[in-house]
């Protein structure tokens, strides 16, 4: 497995790709390599794009991806859509729009199916992010699609958040809960061809006004048409900014360090997880508690509570199984 993570130091795409499907098959046989290849993590920049499907992420990701191979700097895109199991359909047409990249040995391309993972973004992004990083890509881009919870997950990957929207989607003010608007560190309104996006912009705004984010960042909102390639450089110039602002007050170290913690903990509830179900179908005390949950002689909470209190470790399969 070491030699897995040499062979990624030392730039080799096939490695690279392995050590990627490793991780998101949620394979053990990843850790080496990744403790391996921790030391080098840490000069990437990390930029999420999140917002609705179809607003224009993989065309923004697109153009930033051309611009900054303009200024020199090589790129790692993460492409997710954890918004259903069945994700051929929009991965598709992330792949078709960012085409181009695929001959330029500066980009590396990923697309990640999380198979219906619930909740937020799944721990794996967090790997793989690092994993990008080790590699030796500038930035790291992560496009996912902004639904609920996966929305606020992106805050866990990425140094700088930006949270994409449109004209006509007359909702999204509605749908900038409090939630998002802690999370947004830049909010972009793409299709600004079309009609309303001045408004759109000026509605955003006057909600920023109301109210006051906790580390004292004034997140912009900027104006893109991520298709005709405008807009483009002040986003970057605006990512830079924040950039900035982060490494002037600590921000940046803060936020890396909290991601650290969460990808421990999450892996953590991750293994569990992963343990007790592989264990369902072997462990007969675990089908009897199973038994008896269906026929309420053991109630849910009370009974998950027990198990890991009294016999968890051994029923996990104890630390032999890893
Ligand atoms: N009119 C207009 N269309 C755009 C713009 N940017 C992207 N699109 C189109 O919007 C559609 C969805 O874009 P896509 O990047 O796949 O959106 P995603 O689902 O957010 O990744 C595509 O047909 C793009 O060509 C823009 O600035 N103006
Ligand atoms: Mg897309």
């Amino acid at each position: 497995m070491n030699d897995l993570a040499d062979r990624v130091m030392g730039g080799e795409l096939r490695a690279l790709s392995r050590l990627l499907s490793l991780l998101e098959r949620g394979e053990p046989a990843a850790a080496p390599a990744m403790e391996r290849l921790d030391p080098q993590t840490g000069r990437a920049y990390t930029v999420g794009i999140t917002g609705p499907p179809g607003v224009g992420k993989s065309t923004l990701v697109d153009r930033l991806t051309e611009h900054l191979r303009q200024l020199g700097l090589s790129v790692g895109i993460l492409a997710v859509d954890p918004t259903s199991p069945f994700t051929g359909g929009a991965l598709l047409g992330d792949r078709i729009r960012m085409q181009r990249h695929y001959l330029d040995a500066g980009v590396f391309i990923r697309s990640v199916a999380t198979r219906g993972q619930s909740g937020g973004l799944p721990r794996i992004v967090k790997s793989m992010v690092r994993l990008l990083d080790a590699a030796g890509k500038d930035v790291v881009l992560v496009e996912t699609v902004g639904v609920g919870q996966t929305e606020l997950g992106i805050m866990g990957v990425a140094d700088t958040v930006i949270v994409t929207m449109m004209p006509e989607s007359g909702d999204a003010i509605q749908t900038l809960k409090a939630g998002v608007m802690e999370i947004a560190d830049l909010y972009v309104i793409n299709k600004a061809d079309r009609d309303g996006a001045n408004r759109m912009a000026a509605a955003v705004t006057a909600m920023l006004h109301m109210s006051d984010r906790s580390d004292g960042w004034n997140p912009p909102v900027l104006l893109t048409q991520a298709h005709a390639n405008a807009g483009i450089a002040e986003l970057w110039d605006s990512v830079g900014q924040h950039r900035s602002f982060l490494n002037d007050t600590g921000g940046l170290e803060r936020r890396r360090l909290e991601r650290r913690r969460q990808e421990f903990l999450e892996s953590v509830q991750e293994e569990i997880y992963r343990r007790i179900t592989r264990r369902l179908a072997a462990d007969a005390r675990l089908n009897q508690l199973l038994a008896d949950i269906d026929g309420k002689q053991a109630e849910p909470y009370a009974a998950a509570l027990g198990l890991l209190a009294d016999e968890g470790l051994e029923l996990l399969g104890g630390p032999a199984a890893l």
